[in-house]
This record gives structure tokens, C-alpha cells and sequence, in this order.
């Protein structure tokens, strides 16, 4: 069975889509919990000579809503992280030891709407002590800013507010260590009355200083240097496309994201549900983060990447497979 059709098919089984009716994997479809449905392309085999440690067009699309829970009249949304450490095979030479959370880097895609209670049980089973810092509003006490030691468990509880693309990392020091090692990840709170319905994807930049000389050496888009550019992420034409898209690079002040052939909408920090700016470019201080909207009007293949060439040229490169409908 090709991973597509496992994929598609562990897709349906998360939305609680009968399996019956579903022939092959070209009416794969996304919707989110809170209610919008978009058909999206399956997704292409891949046969990766190179093992590099998880999937990252698996990352792409997969949002983790968490164990739903019903306590005093409130959604409660469960999330189970664990950090630890393991080896990502950047490319054919260099090897990384990455301190991550459950087992991908960038971590899971949490999601939540706006109001939920969220309860995110975190295992260090590292050998550093690390915590979870969450963007958004919460008490002092769930900040996240206290060593959790090896083996500890700490629960993070707070209520999901404001709405929004939010992030999450380790605050512990050196923090910027801990970031680059790969101990982020998304954070989404939606609004109460969702957003339209979108082919909605993940994009998370960062950086890898592979020889602690305090600069990258590489770059990726949810974890694997050029993974996007060596294998495209299949969009439709004349579909909306909704990107959250973090920066999480360490080290360089800021980058920049562009997409090639194109202008896209601007929901600054997700923060609110009219765009309000439209730009093919856009600048981003580490841990900034937007939604995007764009479609593509013409089938073919587009690059995107941040304008410092440099960057994009250590693996900060991806390139979208526009399908004609
Ligand atoms: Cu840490």
C-alpha cells in the first residue's frame, strides 16, 4: 500500500469519515474540527533513499487537536509532549542531534479554539532539563520558564486565547540553544466562527547550527533541509491556500518569505479575520508569525523561500506543484 493511500486513509479515520465510498486517493479530503472541508491533492509516493528521521510532508498538513474532553460544561483539549533526543539526517553528510518534541522537529501542531481549556502534559525523557513556553495569554504559574529535569512531567493548563498563530518552545537557557536544537513548534488557536474553508498547511523555518559557532550552517521548512524543494508540495489551482507560517530561526535577526509567481494575503499573528495587507514578500523577526492565503490561477511549479538567497540556498527552499482542476 502506497503512503499516500495511508495517509488519506489515516486522514478519514482522525475526521470519523466512513471508509466505505472511498476509492483511491484522489478525493483525499481536509477538514479541520471546527467544521470547513477542502478537497486537497493526495500526497506523491516517496521513496526517500535517506532516512531523516520522520516525514515532513506528514508534518505539512497534520494537526494535532489533542484527547477532547468534556469537564464542567468546558472543552478541555488533552495534548501529550515528550521531549527527548534524537539524530535527523539533514542531508547525505551531516547528521544532527536534535533535542525534540515527540520525535519531529518542528513538534506537533497543537490546536485549540478560541475558549477551550488546554491541558498539555509534558515528559522531559531528556537528559537536559527543558520546558514548554506557550505564546498567548496564561497564568504566571503555566509560563513555562521552570526547568523540568529529566524524567519529570509537568502539566501545562490554560485557557486558549486570544485567537490567533501562536508558538510554542523551551525556555530554558541558553534558550537560543535550545530553540535551534529543534524544541518548538505551532500553536493555532482558531476563532469561535473558524475561517473559510482552505487547503491549510504548516511552515515552520528554521535553523541549524551544526558546529556551535552561533550560525546556521543549514536551513529547513518544517525540519529537512530542501525537503519542499526536492519534493513539491501539491497544491490545486484555483484553490485557497492557507499557510501559518512561523519563523523560528536562530541567530539571523530576521528573514523574509516570498513565493515565487504570486501575491499573497496577510493575517498578521492570525489575529484577525480580515487581511490587511497583500505583498509577495514579507519580513519576520525570529518567532513572528502570520497566516497567508493565496491561490494559484496556473498549473506549474513554484518556488517559495526567504529572500536572503543565502538562506534559502542552505535549505530554506520549497517549491509548490500547482495541479490543474
Ligand atoms: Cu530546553
Amino acid at each position: 500500500m502506497s503512503r499516500s493511500v495511508l495517509w488519506s486513509r489515516r486522514q478519514f479515520l482522525r475526521l470519523g469519515v466512513a471508509a466505505a465510498g472511498v476509492s483511491g486517493v484522489a478525493i483525499a479530503c481536509q477538514a479541520s474540527q471546527f467544521g470547513s472541508s477542502v478537497a486537497i491533492p493526495p500526497l506523491p509516493d516517496i521513496t526517500d533513499d535517506l532516512q531523516f528521521g520522520f516525514n515532513p510532508m506528514q508534518v505539512l498538513r497534520d494537526f494535532d487537536y489533542g484527547t477532547v474532553k468534556h469537564e464542567g460544561g468546558r472543552t478541555v483539549r488533552e495534548f501529550e509532549v515528550t521531549a527527548n533526543s534524537t539524530t535527523l539526517q539533514l542531508n547525505r553528510a551531516i547528521s544532527f542531534v536534535s533535542w525534540n518534541l515527540n520525535g519531529r522537529v518542528p513538534g506537533p501542531t497543537l490546536r485549540a479554539r478560541e475558549g477551550d481549556r488546554v491541558r498539555v502534559i509534558f515528559h522531559n525523557e531528556d537528559g537536559h532539563s527543558h520546558s514548554l513556553h506557550f505564546h498567548g495569554t496564561h497564568p504566571a504559574d503555566m509560563d513555562g520558564t521552570q526547568p523540568i529535569r529529566h524524567g519529570n512531567t509537568m502539566v501545562y493548563e490554560f485557557d486558549a486565547a486570544p485567537y490567533g498563530v501562536h508558538l510554542y518552545h523551551c525556555h530554558i537557557a541558553p534558550v537560543t540553544r535550545h530553540i535551534s536544537k529543534g524544541l518548538y513548534g505551532m500553536f493555532i488557536i482558531d476563532p469561535p466562527e473558524g475561517r473559510p474553508p482552505a487547503d491549510e498547511m504548516v511552515l515552520v523555518m528554521g535553523g541549524y547550527d551544526t558546529n556551535n559557532d552561533d550560525r546556521n550552517e543549514l536551513y529547513a521548512f518544517n525540519g529537512i533541509p530542501n525537503y519542499y524543494r526536492d519534493h513539491p508540495i501539491p497544491i490545486y489551482q484555483n484553490q485557497r491556500v492557507r499557510v501559518y507560517l512561523l519563523n523560528m530561526i536562530e541567530f539571523d535577526p530576521a528573514v523574509t518569505f516570498h513565493i515565487h509567481a504570486n501575491f499573497f494575503q496577510i493575517f498578521r499573528t492570525g489575529r484577525s479575520l480580515k487581511s490587511t495587507e497583500e505583498t509577495d514578500v514579507i519580513t519576520m523577526g525570529t518567532a513572528e508569525r502570520h497566516i497567508l492565503e493565496f491561490s494559484y490561477s496556473l498549473p506549474g511549479q513554484y518556488m517559495f523561500h526567504p529572500h536572503q538567497d543565502g538562506i534559502a540556498d542552505l535549505g530554506c527552499m520549497g517549491v509548490f506543484d500547482v495541479l490543474p482542476t
